[in-house]
């Protein structure tokens, strides 16, 4: 029973895994053995423990069961296999009901935000987080393809067409942005936030997608066992082969400089081929012109090409040592051949108040044509998202209603991860992950606290680890690692990557969670020179400083900005604007900065910023949370690795996610929803109550049945402290429902 200083319980309930409390729950109808399953809520579990929760975890793998709640929060463990659990059956059991009613689910999940966002007229949100490999991808997915089923009842036309647009731009952010890595093979390489927004019927109308940070150094570099983005490959095995003759492609991709590097170029799980195609007719369903999507293969083409420039030097000047790929690649641009040989081997510069070429060496020559691949890659995506988003906006017409749309904004971005080699991308990888679990932390403590404050209940604290200070380390002002950073930034040229390490281990030698070879040069994980460490919340992560500066800075000469703003299609036009700049004014302005001192944003702090806004506007909206686990580096779907679930669950926070649940109540439930499901157990309610509110009736019902110590009365909801005081109410209610259907029968029949 439950214990007097509110935490924990101690009961044995034999005969229920499953939560059960709805009509119609499989497990108890079919009298599944619970070891077989597990506990379908891990506030059901005898003890929380993490041994106990990771048991659980397990027998539900085992068993074929990949969700768990943690009351309204969802444990999803890649289940590594297709399920036929997301069909048309599955979303009828789902849809409207609540999230206690059936098996866990992540559609009780889709449903529980869509519900809320139509019953409270409020914004809602999904956040789905985990570490790369882990299922986030594919949630997200799944609940989008739910909110389709749910909706457009009545079949209006174009509200099925919102919804096609809505589920078809996936195929095209996945091919752009996704690549296979080492921990997935679908990994996504960019952070999307997408929210859905929904008329006042419900149904919805439009969306628009906020993309973070693409992982662009992935287009000149690949580790070994990786892929360059999917599109490359999509293009080579799967354009037509008049296509890939108009760009000069061959089908052989070892040809090519940028995707040789990973050492494979085919995956067992993908097919290039299909993909192409799906992605070629999600290009038409969003309405992308005959033009755009030539432009982007094209791009895509141009950039394969550039990575097999190579460059000579011909006493002090520097050439290009392949000219057919010179005019290749101009063509593919559509920019002048002799324009884009300047670009590539010259930089205009800005010496003693004059403007002047100066010739590259052949290591700035690279330098500048991988820039130029990243940034032509870049900017692409970034459009393509443009115009995505230009496809699925609300329509004007749909705007013009009077009452004000909803939106249920949906978070699956990059996974937190760990490589053997980590740089400045896995750096703000994982910073985000670390703002995502903060989000986490405070939400999920702040809404309980909350609900008992609504509500006039009291409730005690519960300990949980609170990654602020991994928060702060990177992001604080002046102190943090991008401030520390962005400042040797200011200084770029003078200072190396080696000084900004020394400027890091002089400012954080005393932070708990930051260390380096130099300040612990006996450390066997810190192997290199250049090494530093972070203690993430979701482990420890040893990043090379190597490059950090350059990627921060994230400069492109502006030669080359200048020569795609005069490229004759208008398309590339469009995606450098500021190639329009006109040189002088340019000058102006570069004499004006050295004056002042003021630079562009660097991407660190531009990312910090993008991080910030997301938090807030997800702190705007009611959270409802997905936690992915992965249960295997294998990919298998039978592998259950105790370890490496441990760990995750331990980083995670779900134990303390549970605690605090139990600390409080294990379930909750307004008054009428409540009544109508129990009111048979009692005369007094049964068939209904008439003796004044739902209030009064449930008070009956359960003083009736002697659970008045265990219950607490809220302002609308009643709340329950032991699970078991549920199963009695249940396993009452199982006993009466067959004699109340005869009962019924014999009503119909007119033979009582
Ligand atoms: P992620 O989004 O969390 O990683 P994904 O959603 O891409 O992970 O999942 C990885 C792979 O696991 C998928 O490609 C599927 O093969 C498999 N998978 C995941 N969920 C399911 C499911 N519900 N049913 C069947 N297979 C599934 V990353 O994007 O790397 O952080 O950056
Ligand atoms: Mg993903």
């Amino acid at each position: 029973m439950y214990n007097s200083i509110g935490v924990g319980y101690y009961y044995t309930p034999q005969w229920l895994s499953e939560i059960c409390v709805g009509g119609g729950c499989l497990c108890s109808h079919t009298m599944m053995n619970h070891e077989e399953i597990g506990r379908g809520d891990f506030v059901l579990l005898d003890e929380i423990s993490p041994d106990s929760f990771i048991h659980n975890l397990r027998i539900r793998f085992n068993g074929g069961k990949f969700y768990t709640y943690i009351g309204e929060v969802c444990v999803s463990v890649n289940p590594y296999r297709t399920l036929n659990i997301y069909g048309p059956d599955y979303v009828s059991q789902y849809k409207g009901r609540e999230i206690f009613e059936r098996p866990p689910h992540i559609f009780a999940i889709g449903d529980a935000a869509y519900k809320t966002m139509k019953r409270n007229g409020k914004d809602t949100c999904i956040v789905i987080s985990g570490e790369s490999g882990s299922g986030k991808t594919e949630a997200s997915k799944i609940i989008m393809r739910y909110l389709a089923a749910v909706t457009n009842l009545s079949g209006q036309q174009e509200i099925e067409r919102v919804k096609n647009i809505l589920l078809q731009s996936n195929a095209i952010l996945e091919t752009f942005g996704n690549a296979k890595t080492n921990r997935n093979d679908n990994s996504s390489r960019f952070g999307k936030y997408m929210d859905i927004h929904f008329d006042f019927k419900g149904d919805p109308i439009g969306g628009h997608i906020n993309n973070y940070l693409l992982e662009k150094s992935r287009v000149i570099v690949q580790q070994a066992g990786e892929r360059n983005f999917h599109s490359f490959y999509q293009l080579l095995f799967g354009a037509p082969d008049g296509e890939a003759a108009k760009l000069q492609l061959k089908r052989d991709p070892t040809f090519y400089h940028f995707l040789r590097q990973g050492g494979v170029a085919k995956v067992d799980s993908i097919s290039d081929r299909t993909d192409y195609k799906n992605v070629s007719s999600a290009f038409r369903a969003l309405n992308f012109d005959g033009p755009s999507v030539d432009t982007i293969w094209k791009i895509v083409a141009a950039v394969l090409h550039l990575g097999n420039a190579e460059f000579k030097s011909e006493g002090d000047k520097t050439r290009l040592a392949n000219s057919a790929t010179l005019s290749t690649v101009a063509s593919l641009l559509c920019v002048d051949p002799n324009e884009l040989n300047r670009a590539l081997c010259h930089r205009v510069i800005a010496a003693n108040g004059e403007l002047m070429e100066k010739g590259h060496t052949t290591s700035e020559a690279v330098y500048g044509r991988d820039a130029f691949a990243k940034a032509l890659y870049d900017r692409l995506f970034s459009w393509i998202v443009e115009r995505v988003n230009s496809a699925i906006e609300v329509q004007r017409a749909d705007r013009s209603y009077n009452v004000p749309g909803t939106v249920i904004g949906v978070l699956d971005i990059y996974g937190f991860e760990i490589f053997d080699i980590n740089s400045f991308e896995q750096f703000c990888i994982n910073y985000c992950n670390e703002k995502l679990q903060q989000l986490f932390i405070e939400l999920v403590l702040k809404q309980e606290q909350e609900e008992y404050r609504r509500e006039g209940i009291a409730w005690q604290n519960i300990d949980y680890f609170n990654n602020q200070i991994i928060c702060d380390l990177v992001e604080q002002q002046h102190k943090g690692i991008l401030a520390i950073m962005d400042e040797a930034c200011l200084n770029v040229g003078r200072v190396t990557d080696q000084m900004l390490l020394e400027a890091l281990d002089q400012k954080l030698s005393q932070h708990k969670h930051y260390t380096s070879r130099k300040l612990s040069p006996l450390d066997k994980e810190l192997r290199h020179g250049s090494d530093f460490r972070i203690r993430h919340y979701a482990g420890d992560v040893v990043y090379d400083v190597g490059g950090f500066l350059d990627k921060n800075k994230d400069t492109l000469f502006q030669d080359f900005k200048r020569l795609l703003y005069s490229s004759k299609d208008p398309n590339i036009r469009h995606m450098w604007p500021e190639g329009a700049q006109d040189i002088h004014k340019e000058r102006e302005q570069m004499e004006s900065l050295r004056l002042t001192t003021k630079r562009p944003l660097t991407a660190g702090t531009l990312f910090k910023n993008s991080m910030i806004a997301l938090v807030k506007n997800l702190t705007s909206k009611e959270p409802f949370y997905v936690r992915c686990i992965k249960p295997n580096d294998q990919k298998s779907p039978v592998l259950f690795d105790e370890e490496r679930v441990r760990h995750q669950v331990s980083y995670l926070g779900l134990i303390e996610n549970v605690r605090v649940r139990r600390a409080g109540f294990a379930y909750r439930q307004s008054y009428d929803r409540f009544l109508r499901r129990y009111k048979m157990v009692s005369q007094y309610t049964w068939p209904n109550f008439r003796g004044g509110a739902d209030r009064d009736g449930v008070r009956i019902l359960i003083q009736q049945q002697n659970f008045d110590e265990d219950v607490v009365y809220g302002k609308t909801k009643i709340f329950v402290r032991s699970p078991q005081t549920l199963f009695m109410l249940e396993q009452a209610r199982a006993r009466l429902i067959p004699g109340i259907v005869i009962f019924l029968q014999k009503l119909w029949r007119g033979s009582v």
